[in-house]
């Protein structure tokens, strides 16, 4: 490891943010030191709850999420926020409409927000935010906010990096509930029904109790009506938060479900490493512009070029 990024460790271990924005940077980046760093973090990882927020376009997500922050800071507890937005192109710095909805924390050094595009993500979004998490939660943050536009979207599997995770709906979602049904409740830990000051709030809410009715198995999903706007029912939500994190540590088959999300941890990172190693060997290999160009030409097409792209392989390290 270089003694830059072992000195942002020590700096880090001392509770310095700018060590922390720093070590963020560095994953960003896909710094050469990215494993060693993040092996060191993780295991003095673990503390941290991690509350997934997801929901369509609009619904609500982040002017929730700013109440959110307001009740865990009224507990005491720091909050660390990932606003992630798999169709934007930015990342690092703000994603403005988040940055605005967030503001009343802006200044509150109990409160750490970080937005996430796809573009910064080399590893995946889903890598990308759980390195970030880990690395919020060693550095010492209570309550971990994680949210994620779209609902059950393959690219980011919100549910292996969050305990909890609260879907967030709107009167009008009646057409997402249709039609993902079992999908939605494979995801949900708890419902919120946002904008509930607009009609229909109810018909909803009906429509996602019996949903919950069929399918909940041994936690019962909780339907919960806001007006995240003005703060009606935040209270609600926290109580149902609360509520699925003592159930969650109260569970029979915890040790099985720990060494799922262990194994799942380890297959995304492997991954994720993986695809940089091929990526890397071929696209440094003199053989790869000569492939490239008979693929461009139409020489050759693309499962013929991938079959002469694989013969490139060769993983050193
Ligand atoms: N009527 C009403 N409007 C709301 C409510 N909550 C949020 N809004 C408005 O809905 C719009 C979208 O809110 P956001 O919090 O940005 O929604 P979001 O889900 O984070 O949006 P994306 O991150 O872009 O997907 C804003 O104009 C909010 O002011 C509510 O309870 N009632
Ligand atoms: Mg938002």
């Amino acid at each position: 490891m270089h003694s830059s990024s072992k000195k942002l460790l020590d700096q880090f271990a001392n509770g310095d943010r700018r060590a922390l924005a720093k070590l963020i940077t560095l994953i960003d980046n896909r710094h050469e030191d990215v494993l060693e760093v993040l092996s060191i973090v993780r295991d003095r990882s673990g503390r941290a709850v991690k509350i997934g927020i997801t929901g369509p376009p609009g619904s609500g997500k982040s002017t929730l999420v700013n109440r959110l922050i307001s009740e865990f800071r009224k507990q005491n507890k720091s909050v660390g926020v990932l606003a992630i937005d798999p169709s934007s192109p930015f990342s690092g710095g703000a994603i403005l409409g988040d940055r605005i909805r967030m503001q009343d924390h802006n200044t509150d050094a109990g409160v750490f927000i970080r937005s996430l595009g796809s573009r910064g993500a080399h590893g995946g979004l889903s890598r990308a935010t759980r390195d970030i998490a880990t690395l919020l939660d060693t550095f010492g943050t209570d309550v971990i906010l994680i949210e994620t536009v779209g609902v059950g979207q393959t690219e980011l599997d919100i549910m292996s990096v969050a305990q909890t995770t609260v879907v967030v709906l709107v009167p009008e979602s009646g057409d997402t509930i249709q039609t993902m049904k079992a999908g939605l409740m494979e995801i949900a830990d708890i419902f919120v029904v946002n904008k509930s000051d607009r009609d229909g709030a109810d018909h909803i809410c009906a429509e996602l109790n019996s949903l919950s009715e069929m399918y909940s198995t041994h936690w019962n999903v909780p339907v919960v009506k806001t007006v995240a706007l003005k703060g009606d029912g935040v209270d609600d939500v926290m109580r149902r938060i609360d509520e699925h994190g003592r159930f969650l540590s109260g569970v029979q088959d915890k040790e099985s479900r720990t060494k799922q999300l262990l194994l799942g941890e380890c297959l995304e990172v492997l991954n994720s490493e993986v695809a940089e190693l091929l990526a890397q060997s071929i696209l440094t290999n003199k053989k790869f512009t000569k492939i490239r160009e008979q693929l461009t030409s139409n020489k050759i097409n693309p499962y013929a070029a991938v079959i002469e792209l694989k013969k490139l392989v060769r993983i050193a390290k």
